[in-house]
């Protein structure tokens, strides 16, 4: 029977190809993210039995909500989640920065990770279950008064205690943590970096272990200098 993947941030990026690459692998993938036109591309390209595009705001708890449940309908069940969606590279530092764009950033990063987590853990109990999200580097290291680098902090610390949590019923628990990728995240192309199909094949990796071995974590950096 074919698993089944909830992923968000599927309209760019890491969460389009890794969409593009589990569909290619066998999953049914429940694509979700703000822009739905680009989500409906990519279910097109992948065919409407395999994909299902569904828009939902993360760090809106009642969209994300209507965006499981109309998953679940459709495809019955839910194996696995990549939590991907993530925002901003707060360059300013904290002496600079603006607490406005703290607050959005911090409800996507670290809300809509929660909210995520809250309404698709019940589902993956149902079917012993994986639970993945988007770390990064600047989750592992510290970057000079980086809000977001704190934010993805939070991610790996979620991680950790979820980890624990979802030991109690053998559900699986993977952090992907890269370096700098090359993808709409950046307004300039960063081609020396990593590809986001290299963040794919660590998802996969872990996706694909057999039940009894948990990739807890993987940590990605780009091998050329620069
Ligand atoms: O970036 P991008 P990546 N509600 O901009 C979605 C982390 N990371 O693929 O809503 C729902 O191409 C947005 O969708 P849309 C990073 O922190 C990256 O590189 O349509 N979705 C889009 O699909 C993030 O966690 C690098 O705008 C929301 C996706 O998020 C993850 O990788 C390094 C949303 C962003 O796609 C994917 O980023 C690293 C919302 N409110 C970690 N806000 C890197 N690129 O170097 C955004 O260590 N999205």
């Amino acid at each position: 029977e074919d698993r089944v993947l909830l992923i968000t941030g599927a309209s760019s990026g890491i969460g389009r190809v890794t969409a593009r690459r589990a569909a290619e692998a066998g999953f049914k993938v429940i694509l979700t993210a703000r822009r739905k036109e680009l989500l409906d591309e990519l279910v097109e390209e992948l065919g409407s039995d395999k994909a299902l595009s569904v828009s939902a705001d993360v760090s809106d708890y009642k969209s994300l909500e209507q965006a499981v449940v109309k998953g679940v309908d459709k495809f019955g069940k839910l194996d696995a989640v990549f939590a991907n969606a993530g925002t901003g590279l707060n360059k300013a530092g904290t002496e600079q920065g603006d607490p406005e764009e703290w607050k959005a950033m911090i409800d996507v990063n670290v809300n809509g990770l929660l909210y995520t987590a809250r309404l698709t853990l019940p589902h993956l109990r149902q079917t012993t279950g994986h639970f993945l999200m988007t770390g990064s580097a600047a989750g592992r290291n510290t970057i000079k008064g980086s809000v977001y680098g704190a934010s993805k902090w939070f991610v790996h610390g979620f991680s950790q205690n979820l980890a624990e949590e979802m030991k109690e019923w053998n559900g699986r628990c993977t952090t992907i943590a890269p370096g700098m990728v090359n993808t709409p995240f950046f307004d300039e192309p960063k081609p020396d970096k990593l590809d986001p199909e290299d963040v794919a094949d660590a998802v996969l990796y872990a996706l694909n272990a057999h039940p009894r071995s948990c990739v807890r974590e993987v940590y990605l950096m780009p091998a050329y200098k620069n």
